[in-house]
């Protein structure tokens, strides 16, 4: 496979609680791309500033801190073709009023903070993301 990477992804804190984990990884292995890590674990606040930390200084900071520290996450890596761009194109458009209807924040988000899901949209993002959820031993390679 030419183009073979890794990427993460999670589901937020409403995906969890809307019961939308086996839809939105089906969704994923149904399109081809493989499942190398899995976990449900609640965010800590230094967890979650870590994540987001690109964002810091801006207004909706702390809300989105609170928000995605308000319940249980899924953490996934993936790895297939190209899998950073067609993963970032399957989540649709931070904002779910202008996600296209067949990506998962265009058919199961309305609000730009509760967007269900986020996954990195870099090679570098992955590297530093990733870290903060799973130990490398953590990723299964078969
Ligand atoms: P994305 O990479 O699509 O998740 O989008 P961004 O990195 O631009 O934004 C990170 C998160 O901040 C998004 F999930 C949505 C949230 N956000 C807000 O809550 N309010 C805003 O005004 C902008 C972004």
């Amino acid at each position: 496979m030419p183009g073979k990477e890794m990427t993460f992804m999670f589901i937020k804190p409403d995906g969890v609680e809307r019961g939308l984990i086996g839809e939105i990884i089906g969704k994923i292995e149904k399109k081809g791309f493989k499942i190398k890590a899995l976990k449900m674990k609640k965010l800590s606040v230094k967890e979650a500033e870590e994540l987001y930390s690109p964002h810091k200084g801006k207004p909706f900071f702390k809300e989105l801190v609170n928000y995605v520290t308000s319940g249980p996450i899924v953490g996934i890596v993936i790895e297939g073709d190209q899998c950073i761009k067609a993963i970032r194109k399957m989540i649709g458009n931070t904002n779910p009023l202008d996600a296209d209807p067949g990506s998962i924040r265009g058919e199961y988000a309305l609000d730009l903070t509760r967007n269900t899901v986020h996954a990195s949209d870099s090679k570098e993002s992955f590297l530093r993301e990733h870290k903060i959820i799973f130990e490398e031993k953590e990723i299964i390679n078969f």
